[in-house]
């Protein structure tokens, strides 16, 4: 990545997803991409055309690409090329809209490099983006974010940070902490004399009052729209045989895991991905928790209890017809502080067409009797998934929410200023609280992308696919 300090070459990337397309999407950026354009373009007979190429700036224009070394005729096109400043990258930019397929667009790339370009290392158009000052930091992540959505929640987040409206907010709290920064300086220096008023305890108020509490009301909307952006992790577990992966089958409308009579089947954890509520769902199969002396079995056990630390939600499946067992108890006893969801599986071999009454100690938890096999109830398990798990979610209203790595930031800048804050209570300390400060606006302005070494920005731009 380190060619990246340099912005002066061009570059191309296919911008489009790989696989099979309609339409194919070769981009190309930096002060040759109009000539490398002119080289590899010929314009097709349009009626009403000119034969100078693709000359105007943001028309598309059709025509053929032929590879500038060998002159073979690649493929139809329609090509188009936007001047800097007003592109993506803030560069020129040249688009050349083929057709779709992995062998049609690698060759059009090919032809665009043999021309002149060099491949786009992930991201790096929106890195120029950045450095051209088109965008700010923070809509570069959004872009990233706005990919990556897994919900359309998580989309309407990310959509939310694009317009720079959390770079307008970040910068709004950075004044407003420079300012009391700059007050205790001004006590610091003219602190004896009369005119200026000496307020720390004042000071330290005005932070936790305005400047501490807006932060920890960002934390808390990242930490409520985790589920939505990152995901939703649950595990089914219980006894051997209960058909918890049966029930992984009817969830993903798969035959994913195996089922078998045999207690024991699943030994390895399954994960699967299904969007419930239009929430990301990663929901993972395991091996059925009991005393075994099977080695492999075991390994399976060991790693289904692991997993438990990991997950958010817990579905803990029993057997109906068998009735609620010790085993049964001692898994509900290992699950005590997790978030919960009882479900009755084999209602279909009850006589009674009632479910055991669950024991006293899973009161706390939801529970719902169905049919793995039969099909039964699976709604109303789903209906009880979405609602736990959205019982979590605060809805952020219209509110720009950060993203994983600002939230990481906002708690290191949110502990600085709390500590400025108790300095400044103390006698004669109001220097260390304005260190404590500094240190605080330093986290905003990585938020902000100042001040960002190199290193920070290839990590951040790792994340972008190739192309973008
Ligand atoms: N009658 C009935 N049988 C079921 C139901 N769900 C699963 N079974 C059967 O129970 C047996 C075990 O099912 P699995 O889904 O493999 O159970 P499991 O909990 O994954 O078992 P292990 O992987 O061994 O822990 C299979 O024969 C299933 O067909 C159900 O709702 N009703
Ligand atoms: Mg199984």
């Amino acid at each position: 990545m380190a060619a990246l300090v340099n912005i002066g070459d061009t570059i191309a990337a296919i911008a489009t997803a790989r696989g099979r397309g309609a339409i194919g999407i070769v981009k190309i950026s930096g002060p040759d991409a109009a000539s490398i354009l002119h080289r590899i373009f010929e314009p097709g007979a349009w009626k009403g055309g000119t034969a100078d190429g693709v000359s105007k700036a943001r028309r598309l224009r059709h025509g053929w690409i032929r590879h500038p070394v060998t002159g073979e005729r690649i493929d139809e096109v329609l090509a188009s090329w936007m001047p800097g400043p007003h592109s993506y990258s803030g560069e020129d930019v040249a688009e050349i809209n083929g057709h779709g397929g992995g062998q049609a667009l690698t060759a059009l790339l090919e032809a665009v490099i043999s021309a002149g370009a060099r491949l786009a290392e992930p991201g790096e158009f929106t890195r120029r983006a950045l450095l051209n000052g088109r965008i700010d930091l923070t809509q570069a992540e959004a872009v990233a974010d706005l990919i990556d959505a897994r919900s359309q929640k998580a989309l309407k987040l990310a959509g939310r940070r694009l317009d720079g409206e959390l770079r307008r907010q970040v910068e709004a709290l950075r004044q407003e902490v420079l300012d009391v920064r700059s007050r205790i300086e001004a006590e610091i220096d003219f602190g004896d004399q009369v005119e200026v008023e000496s307020d720390l305890q004042g000071l330290a108020a005005l932070i936790r009052e305005q400047m501490v509490s807006r932060i920890e009301r960002w934390i808390a909307q990242c930490d409520a729209a985790k589920g939505y952006v990152d995901g939703v992790r649950l595990a089914v577990v219980g006894r051997p045989n209960v058909g918890k992966s049966s029930l992984i089958n009817r969830i993903t409308k798969k035959e994913k895991v195996i089922v078998t009579e045999i207690p024991g089947t699943t030994r390895d954890l399954v994960e699967v991905s299904v969007s419930l509520g239009g929430m990301p769902i990663t929901i993972t199969d395991t091996a059925g928790l009991h005393e075994s002396q099977d080695p492999v079995e075991r390994i399976g056990i060991q790693r289904t209890e692991r997993y438990l630390d990991e997950c958010e939600m817990v579905v803990f499946m029993v057997d109906a017809a068998a009735g609620i067992s010790s085993e049964d108890l001692r898994i509900g006893e290992m699950l005590s502080d997790r978030k919960v969801v009882v479900v009755q599986n084999k209602m279909d071999l009850l006589r009674t067409g009632i479910p055991p009454k669950v024991p006293e100690g899973w009161s706390g938890w939801p529970a719902v009797a169905i049919s793995a096999k039969h099909d039964e109830n699976l709604s109303e398990l789903e209906d009880i998934l979405v609602r736990e798990i959205e019982a979590e979610d605060v809805d952020p209203g219209g509110d720009v929410v950060p993203n994983m790595r600002q939230q990481g930031l906002l708690c290191s800048c949110l502990e600085r200023l709390n500590a400025a804050a108790e300095r400044l209570g103390e006698d004669k300390a109001g220097e260390l609280g304005s260190i404590e400060l500094g240190e605080g606006i330093g986290y905003l302005d990585q938020i902000l992308g100042r001040c960002e070494g190199a290193d920070v920005m290839d990590q951040i731009f790792q994340r972008f696919c190739i192309g973008k």
